[in-house]
């Protein structure tokens, strides 16, 4: 017998399903990101309110920027939405879900959905961003998904470490790395499959996770329904969605969104001078320091006298230590107050209290981690336009 809950899951999936694969999104209105060629449909999927439309097949959603000065979790409904292939399992079962665990283990496996959910549960406050969030600010511009700052989300995070049932298939000597495979796939056999890999230690280091729940709920559809891999301070190109495939190889995996694609240049700071192609490249790997202001856009009058300043902050899990404040273009600096402590891994909120008298102001903010990295005054700048982590500037009139 089916209980009411399973009863409203299951017919909940059903209207999503037909949402999704017959009807066309709803565009009921446009915005304009503050770059050439911004203009943007505001876009209604289910699970979702509107967000910003980047690509309709396969949906491509950033999230208005807005949201992140609601608090330091961003909603399920409100978190973006980045897919390579076009063909989405908007069908699946998750009382068929099976996830299979192969290759170099003793004990290859193929575990449900319920059986995953009966094992030991950890959760993580985690950031996932988009290796190309902010690509649409690089000058030169680069090719690729024209993002303004909305392709990262941070979400508590509900699953079982990686860790648990690689111990479980017993990963065999001479293992070199793992590979993440979803059921999403390629609407034409000339497009390479969307595989991952991380090395097995990495892979194996407990806090890489298989999520099911994210803030309390299962996980949207749209983000990765009802399996993704959780790689904690890494881009979310890792994060791989409909998640059931994982096999253990005694290689360096060769897939094209390894092998090819998500490289960075292997130079200092993993940038090269403007409109040059790097030398040698290495896959992207850990998140920039990155710090916003989101209370105060770009343009804004504001009323002189007291104003609180407000943002986020993170890292790529060394923490952040201190954010710091200009309003005067970056000749003097002031310490915000940080604000509650969810994990090394979590936005952290900043706020800091400044006084305006009439006349126009150059907001900046710009963030240091626990291992001394902070963000550069000038744009770096790589070919594939990843991992933008520039001081951010807001310019206000107090009037
Ligand atoms: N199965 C699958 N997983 C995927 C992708 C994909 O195309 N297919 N894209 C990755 C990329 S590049 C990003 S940035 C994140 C985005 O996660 P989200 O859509 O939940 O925000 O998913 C990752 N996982
Ligand atoms: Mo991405």
């Amino acid at each position: 017998m089916l209980d009411r809950r399973e009863l409203m899951k299951r017919a909940g999936m059903a209207a999503l399903v037909t949402g999704l694969g017959s009807s066309r999104a709803l565009a009921l209105d446009t915005v304009t990101l503050p770059f050439d060629n911004g203009e943007r449909p505001l876009v209604r999927y289910p699970q979702k309110r509107p967000m910003i439309g980047l690509t309709s097949r396969p949906p491509q959603l950033e999230t208005p920027f807005s949201i992140f000065n609601d608090g330091p979790i961003t909603p399920n409904n409100a978190f973006f939405v980045r897919y390579h292939l076009a063909d989405i399992p908007y069908d699946l079962d998750p009382d068929k879900f099976t996830l299979e665990i192969k290759g170099k283990v003793d004990k290859p496996l193929k575990l449900s959905l319920r059986e995953i959910k009966k094992l030991k549960p950890v959760e993580l406050v985690a950031v996932n961003q988009c290796s190309g969030n902010s690509r649409g600010f690089f000058s030169p511009r680069v090719a690729g998904g024209q993002l303004a700052n909305g392709a990262m989300g941070n979400a508590r995070w509900r699953g079982v470490p990686l860790k648990t049932i690689l111990d479980m298939a017993g990963v065999q000597p001479g293992a070199k790395q793992v590979t993440f495979n979803g059921m999403d796939g390629p609407v034409s056999d000339r497009t390479p499959d969307f595989v991952k890999a991380l090395d097995i230690d990495h892979a194996g280091d407990g806090e890489v996770m298989l999520a099911y729940g994210m803030n309390g709920d299962d996980l949207p559809f749209l983000n990765g329904f009802p399996l993704r891999l959780i790689v904690p301070g890494y881009y979310g190109t890792y994060w791989v969605k409909h998640l059931n495939e994982i096999t253990v190889i005694d290689s360096v995996f060769d897939g094209f969104w390894m092998k090819s694609a998500y490289r960075i240049p292997d130079t200092p700071n993993n940038s090269v001078e403007p409109g040059t192609a790097p030398k040698a490249t290495i896959p992207i790997n850990r998140f920039t320091v990155r710090s916003f202001i989101t209370n105060v856009t770009d343009g804004a009058r504001l009323r002189p006298g007291g104003t609180t300043l407000k943002g986020i902050a993170f890292d790529g899990g060394k923490g952040i230590k201190e954010v710091a404040v200009s309003i005067d273009g970056g000749k003097t600096w002031m310490p915000a107050k940080l604000g509650k402590d969810l994990g090394k891994y979590s936005f952290r909120e900043w706020k800091l209290k400044v006084a305006l008298a009439a006349g126009a102001y150059e907001i900046k903010v710009r963030a240091t981690n626990n291992a001394g990295d902070t963000q550069p005054m000038d744009p770096l700048w790589n070919p594939a336009g990843y991992l933008r982590n520039v001081v951010e500037t807001v310019r206000v009139t107090a009037a």
